[in-house]
């Protein structure tokens, strides 16, 4: 193979000397979907705890797998900011077009200067010898790409550790719209992980997927990851933020990020067990990061006066505990049934419920509806 692009540059060589000294064991953190824009603070924040996360870990190479830039923004500027970005870091940095990269698809980048993109299947980029192969834009359809494929599959080597960067949607699963971002409406270079398993690729790592973190094992023994959206980029994307380690000849490894992130808890309260209901979301909310944006809807029904405390103080009480953990918004819509807690009608049904032969589920669905209409009979007026 051609290319050992690195040798030309100093700073690029230092760190091959690194590599080898670790025995050729190289580290790649792998993620995609930034979405960098201007006035996207957050995306910006990611890519720096990304660079962070890179050098704690010693990472050798940091893969981008597609939708590095928001399409509509001013990408010429934004590739450049990028460049400064991760200027002077001691890893190789390869980006992979995705389907907003429709400026980095013409972009020339030359070999011996990080980042380079990725997106040839003839000619791979090669870091010792770990090759890293990419997707070259411009598909009419999947037919096409997968005989592209199998032309590319007699260009791998059982010697050396082959790497495929993909942006799009694997065809072996369903994925919502809103879990790729709702970007298209059309599958976006669709791709069958069977086209590819009986090939000696190691791993292909993706791109395209936000909502979570994925990874399959192949038949050959390879790996597919998709590590999702490293920083929230639209309210569906709600989670913790990964990314992806990689360590040549291992299973991919699942990794946190402290990046900003939704996350939602949608919290109903009953008469019977609000205390219990409130030391859970306790418990939940010491579990979030700081950098998480919680959407709290608490609703239900609720007896204030057994509970000793009232329905503003509750809501204050709530707010004050969720906010000292992390930012978001509080929606609070208990209704207060003390009084009909009490009432005859009430304790007969819920009586007839005890003797009654149902499940406890079924038997706490019932207590709602009962209370449901007894607030719209008694409280509406
Ligand atoms: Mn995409």
């Amino acid at each position: 193979m051609p290319v050992l692009p690195w040798r030309k540059a100093d700073k690029f060589s230092l760190n091959l000397i690194n590599l080898k000294g670790r025995g050729q064991v190289a580290t790649i953190i792998h993620t995609g979907d930034l979405h960098l824009q201007e006035n996207a603070e957050y995306r910006w924040e990611a890519l720096g705890e990304l660079v962070k996360t890179a050098r704690d870990r010693k990472a050798d190479i940091m893969v981008i797998c597609g939708d590095l830039i928001e399409d509509g923004s001013d990408s010429k500027h934004i590739w450049q900011k990028f460049k400064n970005y991760i200027k002077g870091e001691n890893f190789y940095v390869l980006v992979a077009p995705g389907n907003q990269d429709r400026y980095l698809k013409d972009e020339e980048s030359t070999r011996e200067i990080s980042p380079v993109i990725v997106s040839s299947l003839e000619e791979p980029v090669e870091v010792e010898n770990i090759r890293f192969w990419g997707i070259p834009p411009g598909f009419k359809n999947d037919m096409e790409l997968g005989r592209l494929l199998r032309t590319w599959a007699r260009r791998l080597d059982y010697e050396k550790t082959d790497i495929l960067l993909y942006h799009g949607e694997i065809m072996d699963k369903t994925y919502e719209r809103s879990q790729l971002g709702g970007e298209l409406k059309e599958r976006y270079l669709p791709f069958k992980l069977e086209w590819v398993q009986e090939f000696p690729v190691d791993y292909i790592l993706g791109g395209h997927l936000h909502s979570n973190y994925e990874s399959f094992k192949l038949q050959n023994g390879s790996y597919f990851v998709y590590p999702g959206a490293p920083v929230s980029i639209t309210r569906r994307d709600t989670g913790k933020r990964k990314a992806n380690l990689v360590y040549p000849g291992q299973e991919p490894l699942e990794i946190t990020l402290n990046t900003f992130h939704y996350q939602q808890l949608n919290l109903f309260l009953n008469p019977d067990d609000a205390w219990h209901s409130l030391e859970s979301l306790k418990e939940y909310v010491s579990s979030l990061l700081p950098s998480a944006y919680l959407f709290l809807g608490v609703t239900g029904f609720v007896d204030f006066n057994f509970m000793g405390i009232d329905k503003n103080t509750m809501e204050e009480e709530i707010r004050k505990l969720v906010f000292s953990y992390c930012n978001g918004e509080l929606r609070f819509e208990v209704q207060d049934v003390s009084d009909l807690i009490d009432s005859d009608l009430y304790c007969k049904y819920i009586d007839y419920l005890k003797s009654a032969n149902l499940s406890l589920e079924d038997k706490e669905k019932l207590k709602t509806v009962l209370l449901q209409a007894m607030v719209g009979l008694f409280h509406e007026n």
